[in-house]
């Protein structure tokens, strides 16, 4: 069987990240792209992580390019194109330059990978992922943006820290759009299987401690950003989307939150927020839907709100 191919759009600091653990993993052969003024970036890092691969022990093919012919034919593609935030600003900020650049973006996939499965990370998120769908006219369950896998990671660690337990054994339950409106359902997210309300009947953490904590997942990014003072986080978000694509090109069919195109789950239509989804060989193969209650509900409202206001600020910049 040949080997599958993945291309990464954008190869700054996560398109790096994402051909070191897509390599790692065996996921496929990898084409690094970027902006002719960038490709000398694309082409080192494919090299430098092609002279890893003997020390590492993985078979995996890198290249970097500016040509967009050089994607042809990819199995996966992963967007990071865009610029990403600075201390001081929010993801919304990044709507007028990263809008122009997903325009030109989908364009390229939809011409030279039109079968792809693609997984966008450029923020804002839940704007960007629906521009890209509807730029290259792929099916919703084609394109799906990462998030919710990154928000629930933190979440996960967070709470893994309070109770001094495995990350493993801590299951998070994040929904909604990507952002300080994001809905962290308390309800759904347990350790060892124990839901953490009755962590708190048990006298494992109070609700004061767990509020922190929801607040902190919020804040997550904007904690590194302030860290970092360059750029914002890089690896978690790699590896986040690496789980993605790695549950689509193995159909392991991992339930996973991701922004996905609804059709009237959650009482929305067209638009572009983060649920459980299925991944599988088909791609978003199911969204799972669960029951509110008031408080969720309200919560999950304020969200789509958000993300449609942002949608709003997307289609006058890219004149939809
Ligand atoms: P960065 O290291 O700046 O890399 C972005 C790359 O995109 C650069 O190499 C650019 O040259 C390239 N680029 C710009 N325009 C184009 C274009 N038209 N075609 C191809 N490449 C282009 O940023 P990063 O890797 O740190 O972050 C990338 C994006 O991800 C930003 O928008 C971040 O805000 C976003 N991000 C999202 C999350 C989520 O959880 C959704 C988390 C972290 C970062």
């Amino acid at each position: 069987m040949a080997r599958k191919k993945i291309a990464l759009i954008g190869a700054g600091q996560i398109g790096g990240t994402l051909a070191l653990l897509a390599g790692q993993k065996e996921l496929g052969d990898i084409v690094l792209f970027d902006i002719p003024a960038a490709e000398g970036t694309a082409k080192g890092k494919a090299l430098d992580i092609a002279q890893l691969s003997p020390v590492e022990g993985f078979d995996a093919r890198y290249s970097g390019s500016s040509d967009y012919k050089d994607i042809e034919g990819a199995d996966v593609v992963i967007v990071t194109a865009g610029v990403p935030r600075k201390p001081g600003m929010t993801r919304d900020d990044l709507v007028g330059i990263n809008a122009k650049v997903i325009d030109s973006v989908g364009k390229g996939i939809k011409q030279h990978a039109p079968n792809a499965f693609v997984i966008v990370i450029t923020n804002p998120l839940d704007a960007m992922v629906g521009l890209m769908q509807e730029v290259t006219g792929f099916a919703p369950e084609k394109v799906v943006g990462m998030a919710g896998v990154l928000d629930s990671a933190r979440f996960r660690l967070f709470l893994a820290e309070e109770f001094n337990v495995s990350v493993e054994d801590v299951t998070a339950f994040v929904l909604g759009g990507h952002g300080d409106t994001m809905v962290p359902l308390l309800r759904y997210s347990t350790v060892g299987g124990i839901s953490l309300h009755d962590l708190v009947d048990m006298g494992w953490t109070t609700k004061e401690r767990l509020e922190a904590i929801v607040q902190r997942t919020r804040d997550g990014g904007a904690e590194i950003v302030a860290h970092l003072k360059t750029g914002s986080a890089f690896y978690a978000p790699a590896a986040s989307a690496i789980a993605m694509a790695e549950s689509y090109l193995r159909d392991k069919k991992r339930v996973i939150p991701c922004a996905a195109k609804l059709n009237g789950e959650y009482g929305v239509k067209g638009l572009y927020i983060g649920v459980p989804v299925v991944i599988g060989s088909k791609g978003v193969e199911r969204i799972v839907e669960v029951e509110f209650n008031a408080e969720e509900k309200a919560m999950f409202d304020k969200s789509v709100a958000a993300v449609q206001s942002l949608i709003d600020a997307t289609n006058k910049i890219v004149g939809r």
